[in-house]
C-alpha cells in the first residue's frame, strides 16, 4: 500500500478542522496509543513472558482478576496520568476513580477504559482488547465521581483496540468510525478501514444462549422467532456467533452486521445486566451509532442514560439498525 495515513496524521488532519482545537486531544489520544501498542506486544507474547494466569485477586465487579488485567490498568494508568491533559480517570479494574498524581498537571479531559476487556479469553488465546472513552471536563479541576457521571452522548471520543490476529484500533470522534490496523514493521496504526458502516440488515445474531432462562420476555420472543429460520415468522435462517469478548463481537458487527444482546436479566435485580455503561456500553453505543447502527437497553437509547454510579451496569442490545428497533418494538409490546 502507497500513501499510508498514520492515526496520528489522521487525528491532526481531522482536528485541523475544528476552530478551537488546541492540539491537547492529538497528544492524549498518542498517549492512549502508545499505551495499546504495549499492551498488545505483552498480549502477543503470552507466557513467553509469563503474563497469563490468575491474579488471585477480585476486581470491584467480583470477578475474578488476571494477571494481564493488572498488568495492561497499570500500563494504561502510567501512560496517561503525567500528560497534563487529564484531569482524572476511571478503570473497570479500579474501586474508586483515579486521580492525577500530586506534581503533574491537570487538564481538561476525563478518560475511562476498560484495559482488558473479554479477559476470561486471555488464556485460551482467543481476542481481547481495551475499551477507552473520553469526556470533556472543567480545566484543572480534582475530579469527584459525580463528574464522570455523565450522558454517553456527552463523549468526545470512543475507541477500542481488538488485539485478534491483527491489532486494530476502532475510533470515532462523533464524525464516522474508521479502523486502523498495526503495522508491526514500523510501530504505527495505518488507516486500513475508512469510514465503517454498519449494514442496516442482517441474519446473524450474538447472545450467551446459557441464560435463555433468565430473559424477559421480549429478548425470548425475538430469538425464538430466529431460531425458528425460514419455517417461522421471520422467513429466514439466522446463523450465531458469540465470541464472549465484547471488542470481538462488536468488531464482527461493524464489518458485515449484526445484533448483540447482553439484555436485562432476572438473575439478579440488582445487576440489570453485566456489561458495565462506562466502560463497555457508552463507548460501544457511540461508535456503533456513528457507523450507522442503533444501541438500546430495549427500553432507552444506551447514549441518553444518565449514569449513577461509575461500576453501573445496564442491558446492552446493538447492532444492524433494521433488527435492534425490532427488538425495541417487541419491548414496546409488551411494556
Ligand atoms: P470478561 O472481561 O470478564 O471476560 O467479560 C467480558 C464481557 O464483559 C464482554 O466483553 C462480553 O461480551 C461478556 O462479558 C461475556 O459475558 P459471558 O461470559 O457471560 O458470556
Amino acid at each position: 500500500m502507497t500513501n499510508k495515513v498514520t492515526l496520528t496524521q489522521f487525528i491532526i488532519e481531522q482536528q485541523r478542522g475544528l476552530p478551537d482545537a488546541s492540539g491537547t486531544f492529538t497528544l492524549l489520544l498518542n498517549n492512549i496509543v502508545t499505551a495499546c501498542k504495549k499492551i498488545s506486544h505483552l498480549v502477543n507474547r503470552g507466557n513467553l513472558v509469563g503474563v497469563l494466569g490468575s491474579a488471585g485477586s477480585e476486581n470491584v465487579q467480583g470477578e475474578v482478576q488476571k494477571k494481564l488485567d493488572i498488568i495492561t490498568n497499570d500500563i494504561m494508568v502510567e501512560a496517561l496520568n503525567w500528560t497534563g491533559h487529564l484531569a482524572g480517570m476511571a478503570s473497570e479494574e479500579v474501586d474508586e476513580i483515579i486521580t492525577i498524581p500530586a506534581g503533574y498537571p491537570k487538564g481538561k479531559y476525563l478518560a475511562l477504559f476498560d484495559p482488558l476487556d473479554g479477559s476470561s479469553n486471555i488464556d485460551i488465546n482467543l481476542a481481547v482488547g481495551t475499551i477507552f472513552s473520553i469526556l470533556r471536563c472543567r480545566e484543572g479541576i480534582d475530579p469527584e465521581p459525580e463528574d464522570f457521571l455523565r450522558k454517553g452522548a456527552e463523549q468526545v471520543c470512543a475507541g477500542f483496540v481488538l488485539y485478534g490476529p491483527s491489532t486494530m484500533m476502532i475510533l470515532t470522534t462523533g464524525h464516522g468510525v474508521n479502523g486502523f490496523t498495526l503495522d508491526q514493521d514500523i510501530g504505527e496504526f495505518i488507516l486500513t478501514h475508512p469510514n465503517m458502516r454498519i449494514p442496516e440488515e442482517t441474519g446473524e445474531f450474538a447472545i450467551n444462549m446459557s441464560n435463555q432462562r433468565f430473559w424477559e420476555p421480549p429478548v425470548q420472543r425475538y430469538i425464538d422467532e430466529c431460531l425458528q429460520g425460514k419455517e417461522g415468522v421471520r422467513e429466514k435462517d439466522f446463523n450465531m456467533r458469540w465470541v464472549a469478548s465484547l471488542v470481538a463481537d462488536v468488531y464482527r458487527i461493524l464489518t458485515r452486521g449484526g445484533v448483540f444482546l447482553y439484555p436485562y436479566d432476572l438473575r439478579d435485580r440488582a445487576k440489570p445486566g453485566k456489561l458495565r455503561i462506562m466502560y463497555e456500553a457508552n463507548p460501544m453505543a457511540f461508535i456503533v451509532e456513528q457507523a450507522g447502527g442503533v444501541c438500546s437497553t430495549g427500553r432507552e437509547r444506551i447514549l441518553d442514560i444518565k449514569p449513577t454510579g461509575i461500576h453501573q451496569r445496564v442491558p446492552v442490545i446493538l447492532g444492524s439498525k433494521n433488527e435492534v428497533e425490532r427488538i425495541v418494538s417487541y419491548h414496546q409490546d409488551a411494556f
